[in-house]
């Protein structure tokens, strides 16, 4: 029998800024996702102008999962989901996020989000901070370059671990956390143009650590039931040939893209490794008094992370290079590519499950993984995605192996988009992870109807044969 336990958390994901909308309803403030998507390729960077009259901003939308949200949740009800991964977006709670009060609408909004989940047999999992931050902390703060962001961060997660207790078990502290150094603009830091971009984004990532660790001890604190876990964006890297310099090189940058965040959260202190890095690179990072400490006493419960992709390293110059999920590396000629450029490897998860859990045994939760495609209606209005169904197919069969050949203790698996949501890479619709189809188009038209594709029969079936049937 190759099932797995009643109890696997099987789901899926997707995150408040690329779904929601209703941008600015019941008093939310603006957030940085508000005007960093403009349906342009790429994340546009146009942080500090704010809303612009002329340009589309896709997430003001979303799918408008805010007042969808019942309709959703009954589909995810029927697909069988036993969790759903969202987040709570700060500004509806914190419209500004250096406020003293909280805004009870948005209290209430996530207290009815939450209650309907749980009515309909899925556990929250809940992500504090997915890519998105008040606006407001951006322009008057410089994001999470500035110290005070700790405090904001933790007032806004006192407020929520205190009204979600009992309802909420399972968080993360910050979405992909090594996005800070991958991509500082995420953490509202600006200006690449500066000498000290690079100093200003170690600091915001060593303001991150602290604020996580200060979280996980506030929230086992207010309920010893909390399961508060970290958040990272795995970055798979083989050596492209057996050459020595080749394995090292891919080792150093499974440390720096990957390990180096999970070791720091994990274990609560840098790794020699890192400081060696930081040294190198001859920055000085401000570290107070009774951070490390907090660090240490703020160790995290699980490993929450995302998997795509892999890619390769080598020292040789002349390879060619593929594109991925924030970062680029070198095309690995074993493996296919996604349409847009993302190397699919489905034993990489599997590879990295494993890598994981003898580093640290503690519990994995695999929280993202995917296929972006292009769908097509067919004249029926069916969509017939196989090759999602066979993306997620291989990446199953892998995370069984872990569990079942391996031993590795895996939470649950939630798929990335599992209905369809704004890119947050394009900004664009058009790039569908869903088992559920959204009507709408990358110019915002459509009449937001959701419809089941072929993949939503087929991942019923898989949750409700506990994994055996794929
Ligand atoms: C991860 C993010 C998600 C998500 C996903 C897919 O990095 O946590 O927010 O969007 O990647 O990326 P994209 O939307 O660019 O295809």
């Amino acid at each position: 029998m190759s099932k797995l336990s009643k109890d696997f958390l099987w789901g899926g994901a997707i995150a408040a800024n690329q779904a929601e909308g209703a941008y600015l309803e019941d008093g939310k403030g603006l957030s940085l996702m508000d005007i960093a998507t403009a349906g342009k390729k790429g994340v546009s960077r146009h942080f500090t102008k704010g809303v612009q009259e002329d340009v589309y901003y896709p997430n003001h939308e979303g799918i408008d999962f805010y007042h969808h949200y019942k309709e959703d949740l009954s589909l995810f009800q029927e697909m069988g989901f036993r969790c759903f991964r969202t987040s709570i977006a700060w500004t509806r709670i914190f419209p500004n996020g250096d406020e003293e009060t909280p805004n009870e609408a948005g209290l209430a909004y996530y207290d009815d989000l939450f209650q309907d989940m749980l009515d309909k047999g899925m556990e929250p999992v809940v992500t504090i901070s997915h890519y998105e931050m008040p606006l407001h902390l951006v322009q008057k703060y410089e994001g999470w370059a500035n110290r005070k962001l700790i405090d904001f961060y933790l007032r806004f997660c006192e407020v929520i671990f205190k009204r979600y207790k009992g309802k909420v078990k399972y968080w993360m502290t910050f979405n992909e956390i090594n996005s800070v150094i991958l991509m500082p603009e995420i953490a509202g830091v600006l200006d690449r143009t500066k000498d000290d971009f690079q100093t200003r984004s170690y600091q915001a990532a060593h303001h991150q650590f602290v604020a996580s660790a200060k979280a996980v001890a506030m929230g086992h604190q207010i309920d010893p039931e909390n399961k508060i876990g970290c958040m990272v964006l795995t970055l798979v890297k083989y050596p492209l040939t057996a050459k020595p310099e080749d394995v090292m090189l891919a080792e150093q940058n499974m440390r720096k893209g990957t390990f180096a965040f999970t070791d720091i959260q994990v274990r609560g202190h840098y790794p020699a490794y890192v400081k060696k890095h930081v040294e190198r690179l001859g920055i000085h990072v401000q570290i107070e008094p009774g951070d490390l400490e907090a660090m240490q006493q703020g160790c995290v419960d699980y490993i929450g992370f995302s998997y795509y992709s892999s890619s390769a390293a080598t020292t040789d110059p002349n390879v060619e290079k593929t594109g991925g999920n924030m970062v680029s590396g070198v095309k690995n000629p074993y493996i296919p590519t996604s349409e847009w450029g993302w190397q699919i490897d489905a034993l990489g998860l599997r590879y990295i499950l494993n890598r994981f859990y003898e580093r640290y045994e503690i519990p994995l939760f695999i929280v993202e993984n995917g296929l972006g495609a292009y769908d097509q209606i067919n004249e029926d209005g069916y969509i017939e995605d196989d090759y999602r169904i066979a993306y997620l197919r291989e990446h199953i069969k892998e995370m069984k192996n872990a569990i079942l050949e391996d031993g590795v203790d895996i939470i649950g698996y939630t798929p990335w988009g599992c209905i369809d949501l704004v890119s947050a890479g394009t900004g664009e619709m058009s790039k569908r992870y869903g088992f559920i189809y959204v009507d709408r188009d990358d110019e915002g038209k459509g009449t937001l109807e959701r419809k089941k594709k072929k993949s939503f029969d087929w991942y019923r079936q898989v949750i409700a044969s506990d994994g055996e049937i794929l």
